[in-house]
C-alpha cells in the first residue's frame, strides 16, 4: 500500500472513531490498530540491491521468517559532535532481528575472491540517513556478528512509517551508525580495475614501493606518506595475523607492526571530529588490489585497535613483495584486506 493511502486509511480510522459512541471505541481501536500495523508491515520493505545476484525486497514479516539473531542489554550512546561534549546514554535494549551478513548472503554477492575486499555496503534509512560498512567488517571480522537489522526492541515490534526496523551495531562505541526505518541496503565496489590476476599470467612483478599518496576526494588534499612518516607514528603490534585467502590459500600466521590506519589518517589531517559514517577509506596497490575500511570501523568501533599500516613483519622490515607498507587487520579471518605494496590511501 503506498504511503499516501496508508495515511488516508489512518485518517479514515480517526473519523470512524470520532463517529462512534465512547462505549465501543476501545475494542474498535485495538482492531483497527492491528489492521493498520499489518498494512504497514505488508507494504513497507527494505530493498537489497546493487552488486548482488538476487535483489531482494524484504518486509518486516519477511525478516521474521529468516534466521533470528539477538543482542541483549545493548547500551546506545548518543553520537556527539566534539570530544568535549559529554557522553550520554540513550537507552539500553535487547534487539532481535537478522544479521546484515545473513541478508547479504541471501542476496548473494556478485564480487568474489580478490574483488570482494573492495566492496562496501551502504545502508539508507528514514530521514535520508546513510551509513557505510566495509565488506571486511561484515564478512571477515567479528563485527559481522554484531550488525543486525532488528525487527524487535526489548520485546516490542519496531514499526516505522518509512522503511523497516532498525539497524543496530553492537560493537560500535556510539550510535552514529544506528539507522531507523531502513529503506535500502546497496552493495557497491570501488571502480578500481583488478590487474593482479593479469600480472600473474604475464609474469609481471611490480616494483616495491617507497611511499604512497594520501588523497581526500572531498577536499582535494594530497600528501605523500613514506617510511619516515610511518616510523614517526605510535606503533601497534599484532601478534597473530592469519594470512590466508580463497585465491592464495594458507600462507601462515605472522606478527606485524605499524601505526593504526587511524593514526595515519590523523597524520593526514582526518581526525575523529571530521568523521562521516557515509564515507570510507580505500587502500590500494598499483596492481589494482584494494580494500575498503569504513569510517565507523576506523573511528567508532570497540574493535578499532587492529587495523594497521604495517612496516614490519616478524620484527623485520617488509620484503619487496609487500613494499614499504601493507595493511593488516588482526581481527580478520582471512588476508583479504592485506594490501601489499600500498600506493594509495583515498578517503571517499
Ligand atoms: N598488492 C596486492 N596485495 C595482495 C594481493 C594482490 O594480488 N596484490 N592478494 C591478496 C590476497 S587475495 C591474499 S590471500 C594475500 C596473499 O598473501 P600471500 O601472497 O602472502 O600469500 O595477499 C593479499 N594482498
Ligand atoms: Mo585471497
Amino acid at each position: 500500500m503506498p504511503i499516501a493511502d496508508r495515511f488516508e486509511l489512518k485518517r479514515d480510522i480517526q473519523e470512524m472513531k470520532e463517529n462512534l459512541s465512547q462505549k465501543n471505541v476501545r475494542m474498535l481501536d485495538v482492531n483497527l490498530l492491528l489492521f493498520a500495523q499489518h498494512a504497514d508491515s505488508e507494504t513497507t520493505a527494505v530493498q537489497v540491491k546493487g552488486a548482488v545476484k538476487i535483489p531482494l525486497s524484504l518486509s518486516l514479516n519477511d525478516l521474521r521468517k529468516m534466521a533470528p539473531f539477538h543482542v541483549n542489554g545493548l547500551v546506545r550512546v548518543e553520537e556527539k559532535e566534539t570530544a568535549k561534549c559529554p557522553d550520554r546514554e540513550n537507552g539500553t535494549d535487547g534487539y532481535r532481528g537478522v544479521l546484515l551478513r545473513d541478508i547479504l548472503e541471501d542476496a548473494e554477492m556478485e564480487f568474489v575472491r580478490k574483488w570482494e575486499p573492495g566492496v562496501c555496503i551502504r545502508v539508507k534509512g528514514a530521514g535520508n540517513r546513510e551509513v557505510v560498512f566495509s565488506f571486511g567488517e561484515i564478512f571477515y571480522g567479528s563485527a559481522g556478528r554484531s550488525i543486525l537489522l532488528a525487527y524487535e526492541k526489548s520485546g516490542r515490534r519496531i514499526d516505522s512509517e518509512e522503511g523497516v526496523g532498525e539497524l543496530a551495531v553492537a560493537t560500535d562505541v556510539r550510535a552514529g551508525r544506528f539507522v531507523k526505518g531502513v529503506r535500502e541496503i546497496t552493495v557497491e565496489r570501488v571502480e578500481i580495475p583488478l590487474s593482479a590476476y593479469d600480472d600473474r599470467r604475464k609474469n609481471i612483478v611490480r616494483p616495491p614501493t617507497t611511499s604512497l599518496s594520501m588523497i581526500d576526494r572531498q577536499t582535494g588534499i594530497i600528501r605523500q606518506f613514506d617510511r619516515k612518516a610511518l616510523d614517526s607514528l605510535p606503533q601497534v603490534h599484532i601478534r597473530n595475523a592469519l594470512m590466508a585467502g580463497d585465491c592464495e590459500g594458507f600462507n601462515g600466521i605472522y606478527a606485524y607492526e605499524g601505526p593504526l590506519l587511524r593514526s595515519v589518517l590523523e597524520w593526514f589531517g582526518l581526525s575523529w571530529e571530521k568523521r562521516d559514517y557515509a564515507r570510507y577509506v580505500v587502500v590500494s596497490s598499483e596492481d589494482g588490489f584494494s580494500a575498503v575500511f569504513s569510517m565507523g570501523e576506523i573511528f567508532n568501533s570497540r574493535l578499532d585497535n587492529n587495523i594497521i599500516i604495517a612496516g614490519k613483519k616478524n620484527g623485520e622490515v617488509l620484503g619487496a613483495k609487500a613494499g614499504f607498507a601493507a595493511s593488516v587487520v588482526g581481527e580478520d579471518s582471512a588476508g583479504g584486506r592485506s594490501v601489499k605494496r600500498i600506493s594509495r590511501i583515498e578517503v571517499r
